[in-house]
């Protein structure tokens, strides 16, 4: 099973408030979804994550190739029940993996060869082997191959592989069986070319993929652009299919790829700087590492009710990270997820009472913008 119902327009720009449902339950969109690259959101066990109501995480088909290898998750019965998580899971094809992480790839009509950044290994991706690995991870969204271009790039490299990219997609499609059970995305590239993003939309639409996604942004360019490019790119998406924009997961870009009419977004990013010891509040980011945290004894966030901000103290915190304790990590961890899917309940709510916008200015008037 996979529907996709638009529940609410909003009156005040593009955002929409909606709900997806899958064999392992249902998503309200717009939704953030956690990363958990080597079937772990790093740190936090399931029961933490639905704690702080994560709906869906996302995995990683190259990370889980290289290792454990797809055999063993076979074994296991799936993703889900290897790493007990029996909430909705999306992976991501090894698209961009291929293309960020390994080294010597060599880019052919057929697919990817490249070695393995774990051991150097040489390796093979392509469409049908990428749908081979997701059916048997068996996640509830699956996402086809594709090329995620550089920036800057010039419009012939850029058409070069988005142009590639769509007859990946279309061989993604013919080789995907399991379409009852797993719903299989489109990925809408084209770089920050009007025309580009316009073929390339037009073109997937045609394949009829479940839902579609922007890939290829938050590569490095300025906000505005993305905000420019997002918003031509949604005018090209169909109404009735989810929207994903991969990659982005810092509260500003949130609000506006939102207000642009995006319904799903991913990122390692708060659970990466959480690691570094930097956490998210409604007043902005703070570096627990501070020296002037070292007899704070307030909460991370005073408006934050999550398990961390009831218990501990910025003061204690900055003590776990200075002595190397791994308590540390996790709290922070916890803290930042949280931020985020309250951020995004938050942001479903005033879509709901039409104050998006008024909701959006207020954040940025404590959080900052681009920061
Ligand atoms: N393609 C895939 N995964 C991605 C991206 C993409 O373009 C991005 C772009 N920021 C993040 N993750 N397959
Ligand atoms: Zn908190």
């Amino acid at each position: 099973m996979f529907e996709f119902e638009l529940i609410k327009e909003s009156k005040e720009c593009k955002a929409r408030l909606g709900k997806i449902k899958t064999n392992h339950g249902e998503i309200e969109t717009p939704i953030f979804m956690p990363v958990g690259t080597r079937a772990t959101v790093k740190t936090m066990t399931p029961e933490e994550l639905k704690e702080i109501e994560a709906q869906i995480i996302l995995s990683n088909t190259y990370h889980l190739f290289l290792k454990p290898g797809t055999d063993i998750i076979k074994e296991a019965g799936g993703l889900h029940k290897f790493m007990n998580w029996d909430k909705p899971i999306l992976t991501d094809s090894g698209g961009f993996q291929v293309f960020s992480l390994s080294d010597n790839r060599k880019i052919t009509e057929e697919g990817v060869e490249f070695r393995s950044h774990i051991d150097g290994s040489k390796k093979f991706l392509s469409p049908e082997i990428s749908v081979d690995i997701q059916n048997i991870l068996g996640s509830d969204i699956m996402m086809c191959f594709d090329e995620c271009a550089p920036y800057p790039a010039s419009h012939e490299y850029i058409e070069h592989s988005m142009n590639r990219t769509t007859r990946w997609a279309k061989r993604c499609k013919e080789h995907h069986k399991n379409t009852d059970n797993q719903a299989l995305f489109g990925i809408i590239q084209g770089g920050m070319y009007k025309d580009l993003r316009r073929q390339s939309a037009e073109a997937l639409v045609e394949f009829d993929f479940p839902g579609y996604a922007v890939g290829g942004l938050s590569v490095g360019e300025p906000l505005e652009l993305m905000n420019e490019v997002l918003d031509y790119t949604t005018d090209y998406m169909p109404k009735d299919k989810p929207r994903y924009l991969m990659g982005v997961g810092t509260p500003d870009y949130l609000f506006e790829a939102v207000e642009r009419g995006i319904d799903m977004a991913d990122c390692v990013l708060p659970t990466r700087i959480a690691r570094n010891g930097t956490v998210m509040t409604s007043s902005g980011k703070l570096v627990i590492k501070n020296g002037k945290y070292k007899s704070d004894f307030t909460p991370l966030d005073s408006e934050c009710d999550c398990y961390v901000c009831k218990n501990y103290s910025r003061a204690y915190i900055r003590h776990l990270f200075n002595v190397d304790e791994i308590l540390g990590l996790r709290l922070a961890t916890i803290h930042n997820l949280h931020f985020l899917i309250t951020l995004m309940k938050n942001i479903r709510e005033s879509i709901k009472n039409d104050n998006f916008l008024e909701f959006k200015d207020d954040f940025y008037g404590k959080y900052g913008y681009n920061s």
